[in-house]
């Protein structure tokens, strides 16, 4: 078996751009939200190559694909796949990539003749982001058994509609249960959505593990009043008590040290009018740190926090958790081998942790998971220009590749 087979970085770069017009956003990016038409459009088009590809498909009962390719023998399949939804200002890559560079390798192997001893699996998860249906990495989790079907189906979205009957309107609310396969390992190839690489010159990320991700959503209400004649003391002005919790993330992220990071992504005011002392607000909480025993600290701060702006201020505070994920490492023999095939490539290479959520974290449950990370330009990701350069995305494809015939054999 050719073990110096390589990819087609132009067909996979053509791939990219293709499904990248699926939501095309102006400046390059696309948006897919979960279940949406758009979604809907880039599943579509990904299946059909799956199916050209000659893939078994199968689409499990929260819309996880799965495009199976028979081995010599039967049994559990090396798995690699990620995610085509995209946050609403999102990029061509992410999770786009780790889906069609699967699509990439399965091409290779058919072009080559190549049959592995265990069967090959490419798959996309569904609604990995979470930007409209809470939490993120939904499908994965689902698959893995750490969501229940009945909880994802009545999450009710930022735009007011039920996920399962979205998942149900786009037609891909499948018959098979989620979990049904379960691979011999999972490899995902994804963008690093960060400044490392590229800061220190290199093309390839070994993935250690993923951060501890804790999201909350804050609701703040106080009384709206007139902003001439109400005095300061009498204020109950949700508005400031939420701009108070934002200036508090981002002090504890000063405190709790480099590697603890805090984001107030949404924060909305209501009634929203110049002259008008804000009654409600509501606002999310991002924070992250690779060390569980830091996050439970950085969470526990940010609720006495809220506490004592409530009595300070003499608002009600109510929060609601959207998302909850704790570290995750992944398997040494993963690890290494990520390092050793870059080596072998002579791509410059370095051990990391991840700094975005992935549905490899999930994966990691049930199996030996892991991460290959080529860089992103300027760092940049959730944002339409977002770039990774052509030489990047063939190299960790070729990674992908054979470490996909490695573990096959
Ligand atoms: O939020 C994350 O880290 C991922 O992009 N869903
Ligand atoms: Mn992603
Ligand atoms: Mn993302």
């Amino acid at each position: 078996m050719s073990t110096d087979l390589r990819i087609d970085g132009a067909r996979l770069s053509q791939r990219l751009a293709e499904l990248g017009q699926i939501g095309g956003l102006p400046g390059g990016g696309n948006a897919r939200l979960a279940f949406t038409d758009e979604d809907k459009q880039g599943r579509d088009l990904v299946v059909g190559w799956m199916r050209e590809l000659g893939l078994d498909v199968s689409i499990d009962k929260i819309g996880n694909v799965i495009g199976l390719r028979a081995g010599l023998e039967a049994g559990d399949p090396v798995m690699t796949g990620s995610h085509i939804d995209t946050v609403r200002t999102g990029g061509r890559y992410d999770g786009n990539l780790g889906v069609l560079a699967g699509l990439e390798v399965v091409q290779r192997l058919n072009e080559a003749g190549i049959v592995t001893r265990r069967p090959l699996a490419v798959a996309f998860f569904s609604n990995e982001e979470g930007a409209r249906f809470h939490p993120d990495i939904m499908g994965s989790m689902v698959y893995t058994g750490k969501l229940d079907l009945p909880h994802a189906y009545e999450t009710i979205g930022i735009d007011g509609k039920v996920c399962g009957e979205e998942l149900q309107r786009i037609g891909y609310l499948g018959p098979a249960e989620p979990g049904w396969l379960k691979p011999h390992a999972f490899v995902e190839l994804h963008i690093e959505q960060g400044p490392i690489l590229e800061a220190e010159g290199l093309t390839i990320g070994a993935v250690d593990g993923v951060q501890g991700i804790s999201w909350t959503e804050v609701t703040i209400e106080g009384v709206s009043a007139h902003a001439g004649t109400t005095p300061m003391r009498l204020r109950k002005d949700a508005g400031y008590a939420a701009a108070e919790i934002a200036v508090f993330v981002r002090q504890l992220t000063r405190e709790l040290g480099a590697s603890q990071v805090g984001t107030v992504g949404r924060m909305e005011f209501r009634p929203g009018i110049t002259n008008v002392v804000p009654n409600r607000a509501v606002m999310t909480v991002d924070i992250r740190n690779p060390d569980e025993a830091v996050l439970q600290q950085a969470e526990a701060r940010l609720f006495a926090f809220l506490d004592q702006i409530a009595a300070t201020e003499g608002v009600k505070i109510t929060t609601r958790p959207l998302a909850r994920t704790q570290p995750v490492v992944f398997a040494p023999h993963m690890i290494d081998m990520v390092s050793e095939i870059a080596a072998e490539f002579g791509y410059s290479a370095r051990r990391m942790t991840s700094g975005a959520g992935h549905d490899a974290q999930m994966m990691a449950a049930i199996c030996p998971t892991g991460m290959i990370f080529v860089p992103s330009v300027n760092g940049l990701s959730h944002n339409v220009k977002e770039h990774t350069e052509p030489a990047d995305l063939e190299a960790g494809a070729n990674i992908l590749l054979r470490m996909m015939l490695r573990l096959a054999a």
